[in-house]
């Protein structure tokens, strides 16, 4: 059974703590957790350990104007509950207290077992949202309490660079739900930096590296909010000879990073995931992204934490990324295909509804997915399909009767994300999963493919402003029926979708 808020309520004594040095993040997830239980007349307490008490003056002002009943504790007397929020019991940063049982919430990347008990979603922007979520399963509406609201929405804006950073629906399910108190949050975002933090911007701006041959930047700030690593990405990024950069802090339990490009050969999305893979997590959009190295999973990896070591570690990772990545552009490539292999597509069970069951002809709407928001206009020739990993996307009944045939089967969702549609008009929001039926793609067509021994990034003939990744293991591909047509596809798809010819 997956973890929901109620197992919390089989206990009387509860502690919830956060992470040493909490940031708002932390704050508001231990806030909304604490008001869960109240509703429940538990005996609960939110606290954290470490050096010394927060003193960010916006953090200081969110505890205060939204009356969070945070508490810095030395000592505590073993509690029948621990309940981590924003980290996991155990980790550097989060100061070790006793208790009976622990339970987790938490949306960095595991650093070691979990407790039964556990809520942990490592793609996610910030921990607050999957407190909301953890609620609304409750249907408890985070709306209901202002104070809750404006923490929660507050807690992911500032763990996702302000929203720049946001690459997971969910993010952005709460982004768009919550009703926060707008000059609380207006207020908070502008005692953000203190003057010494500008004076750290400064500093980190005046020792930058640039690489001339590969254009790039790599700028190491002191320990400082990530916010001002932001700040000092957006303006190195404005330097004439760079296309990319990326800087970093080396705090107490990791290593920060925002990452920054303006050219289409560079997602800075994929390059901050790059930069993070194996140690943490990095996401984002196209031009801006973030992400986090733990302390604990390089230390583990053979990596000293010094300032030294993490430096080298990092340039060697970009020259990695900048020197072992092919770039094609589909539009003017000639691939040599003796070396590639036909294969031809197999018949797949996929789920599908007319659009016209979300709402009337005419009404335009939002299909928020795994992958990002698809505006479109319902009409009745339109139809929604849902690929074999969840992906969905709408079609023409043209296309659509062309290339499926329904099936009697039970439909049953692979993915994690349950799409939905939001109605533009209304502004309400309708679960598609209800409606959907299942269907069969037809097989058949056939392309060459071969399996990718490096990183690639192909510029469709389709798109020529986003590229598609394949890294080691991937498939690169080409229509047998036209050789422009070249593109990607991951392993793992590949292998449910195509069969190879005899
Ligand atoms: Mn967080």
């Amino acid at each position: 059974m997956a973890f929901c808020l109620k197992d919390l309520l089989e206990f009387d004594d509860i502690v919830i703590q956060c992470h040493d040095n909490p940031d708002a993040d932390a704050l508001a997830s231990g806030f909304a957790l604490k008001w869960y239980l109240d509703k429940y007349h538990k005996k609960s307490r939110f606290i954290y350990g470490g050096r010394a008490p927060i003193s960010k003056s916006n953090l200081v002002l969110m505890k205060d104007n939204l009356g969070i009943p945070v508490e810095y504790v030395t000592e505590l007397k073993p509690p029948q509950l621990l309940v981590t929020v924003d980290c996991q019991y155990g980790e550097s940063n989060v100061k070790h207290f006793d208790a009976e049982n622990i339970a987790t919430i938490d949306h960095h990347q595991i650093s070691a077992t979990l407790p039964a008990m556990s809520a942990l979603r490592s793609n996610y922007g910030s921990c607050s949202t999957i407190i909301y979520e953890l609620l609304q399963m409750e249907d408890i509406d985070i709306n209901s309490n202002v104070d809750i609201a404006t923490a929660l929405y507050y807690g992911l804006m500032t763990d996702t660079g302000g929203f720049e950073e946001i690459s997971h629906p969910s993010d952005r399910d709460l982004r768009d739900y919550a009703k926060p108190r707008m000059t609380d949050i207006v207020l908070f975002k502008n005692s953000n930096l203190s003057k010494a933090e500008l004076v750290i911007a400064g500093d980190a701006l005046k020792h930058a590296y640039y690489d001339e041959k590969l254009l790039y930047a790599i700028v190491e700030s002191k320990p400082c909010d990530p916010n001002i690593l932001g700040i000092i990405s957006d303006m190195t990024l404005e330097v004439d000879s760079i296309d990319a950069c990326l800087v970093y802090s080396v705090m107490p339990f990791g290593v920060k990073i925002s990452v920054r490009s303006c050219v289409r050969e560079i997602k800075a999305s994929e390059l901050a995931a790059f930069l993070a893979a194996g140690f943490g997590g990095g996401g984002g959009h196209l031009i801006k992204a973030g992400g986090l190295l733990k302390k604990d999973l390089l230390e583990k990896a053979g990596i000293s934490y010094d300032n030294a070591s993490i430096r080298s570690f990092l340039d060697d990772r970009l020259q990695d990324y900048f020197e072992n990545s092919e770039i094609i552009y589909a539009n003017n490539h000639n691939e040599d295909i003796s070396t590639f292999n036909r294969y031809t597509k197999k018949e797949l069970s996929l789920g599908y509804l007319r659009a016209t069951e979300l709402a009337e002809p005419g009404t335009k709407i939002m299909i928020r997915t795994f992958e990002g928001d698809i505006d479109t206009t319902i009409e009745d020739d339109i139809f929604i399909v849902i690929g074999i990993d969840g992906e969905v996307y709408p079609i023409k009944k043209e296309k659509f009767e062309e290339n499926y045939r329904l099936s009697d089967a039970k439909y049953e969702y692979p993915g994690e994300y349950a799409p939905s549609v939001i109605n533009h008009v209304s502004g309400e929001r309708v679960k598609i999963l209800p409606y959907a039926k299942s269907c069969l793609s037809k097989g058949g067509c056939g392309i060459y493919a071969k399996k990718l021994d490096h990183r690639v990034k192909v510029f469709t003939k389709w798109d020529p402003e986003k590229y598609y990744l394949g890294t080691e293991g991937d498939y690169l591909v080409i229509r047998t029926d036209d050789l422009s047509d070249m593109y990607v596809i991951a392993n793992d798809v590949f292998q449910k979708t195509y069969i190879k010819e005899q």
